[in-house]
């Protein structure tokens, strides 16, 4: 299929045009899309560019941070520090926000994000990507600190994610739709080559760490367990597994042939909340895939009605093909009236 060369900049001028987003939105999208060509050719370059292995420091959540993480965070601060679109930025990778320098004009916009989620797959050349939020500062706030960062995920204006696989794709909702565009490696250019995208209702195929079975709740031991039992057990279908342990690697899978991505509670998670944050990766994520008419929870909330209580604060994950969210959503649901 030949695409009439859509590229993101002539996208988002015809949104604008559209009244679907400012020039500032515009331009915070222009900018992060830039800063993800970047960060795709340093992934690239791999070996040869000196950029694998262990940067030797750790991050906030006490997890050992690559070399590329920490390339990947410079990278995507120093292009978004002085185009005026910004009022801060808070990163998976640094403790606290951080408001735009003095000496740089302030935007009305908050970014948020995982610079380079899925780092346990860099050294092996598996996909991984950076995942992105983008929130308003709120009014008369000139400063923002980490508290105006914790608005819950239906206030998002845009979100996406790049993944940098055998092919670099971009990943953008500004609130109307989900659209992806392919990196024309040559001219350097995102191009629009799948708009509107939509994820099939239902599903044969999930995605779970399924060695972490015996930390599991029951519900999701029993979710699962039915899953397993294909054809022969209540849900009446094979199902297929994947799990590629990249989320934007697996959430692009499921947003192109649908499926449902989760991390679940588990005895090992619990006491922070669950395994991945809300802030840089469930919420962007849930965004995008409601906007393409998936869903997304927690397993017990719409993931976008949850209430953050902190920068980091980490979430259980269910989200992709509605009516298989809506499954997982239901065994919890009729466990928890059981137990009560
Ligand atoms: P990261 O942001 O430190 O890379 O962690 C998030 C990643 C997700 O991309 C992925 O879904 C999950 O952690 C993999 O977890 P596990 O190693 O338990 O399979
Ligand atoms: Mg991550």
């Amino acid at each position: 299929m030949s695409h009439p060369h859509i590229s993101l900049t002539r996208f988002l001028i015809e949104e604008q045009r559209a009244g679907r987003v400012n020039a500032e939105l515009r331009l915070l999208v222009e900018v992060v899309a830039r800063a993800c060509k970047t960060i795709s050719i340093a992934v690239g370059k791999g070996a040869l560019g000196g950029v694998l292995g262990e940067a030797g420091t750790g991050n906030i959540q006490g997890e050992a941070q690559k070399k590329l993480d920490v390339i990947a965070n410079d990278v995507l601060l120093e292009a978004n520090a002085w185009g005026g679109h910004l009022a801060g930025l808070a990163s998976e990778e640094m403790d606290h926000s951080m408001p735009i320098p003095d000496v740089y004009p302030r935007g009305n916009y908050l970014l948020l994000f995982d610079p380079l989620d899925g780092s346990s797959n860099i050294d092996v050349n598996v996909s991984v990507g950076t995942i992105f939020s983008v929130l308003r500062c709120p009014e008369g706030v000139t400063t923002p600190a980490d508290e105006h960062y914790l608005q819950p995920g239906t206030e998002q204006v845009a979100a996406g994610y790049c993944v940098y696989g055998p092919q670099t794709t971009l990943v953008l909702t500004v609130g109307h739709g989900t659209h992806a565009f392919t990196l024309d490696r040559e001219v350097g250019s995102f191009i629009l080559t799948t708009r509107g995208m939509r994820i099939p209702e239902e599903t044969k195929e999930f995605a779970v760490n399924a060695s972490n079975q015996r930390f599991w709740e029951a519900p999701m031991q029993r979710y699962v367990g039915d899953l397993l039992a294909g054809k022969d057990g209540p849900r009446g279908k094979d199902f297929n597994m994947r799990w590629i342990a990249s989320m934007v690697a697996d959430v692009h899978r499921i947003l192109t042939r649908g499926g449902i991505f989760s991390y679940p509670l588990d005895s090992k998670c619990a006491p922070k909340g669950g395994k991945l944050r809300l802030m840089y990766e469930a919420n962007p994520m849930s965004l995008l895939v409601e906007q393409a008419g998936g869903a997304a929870s927690t397993g017990r909330q719409r993931m976008l009605e949850v209430q953050p209580n902190g920068l980091h604060m980490r979430v259980p994950v269910f989200l992709g093909s509605k009516a298989e969210v809506e499954a997982a959503v239901s065994y919890h649901r009729s466990h928890d009236a059981g137990a009560a």
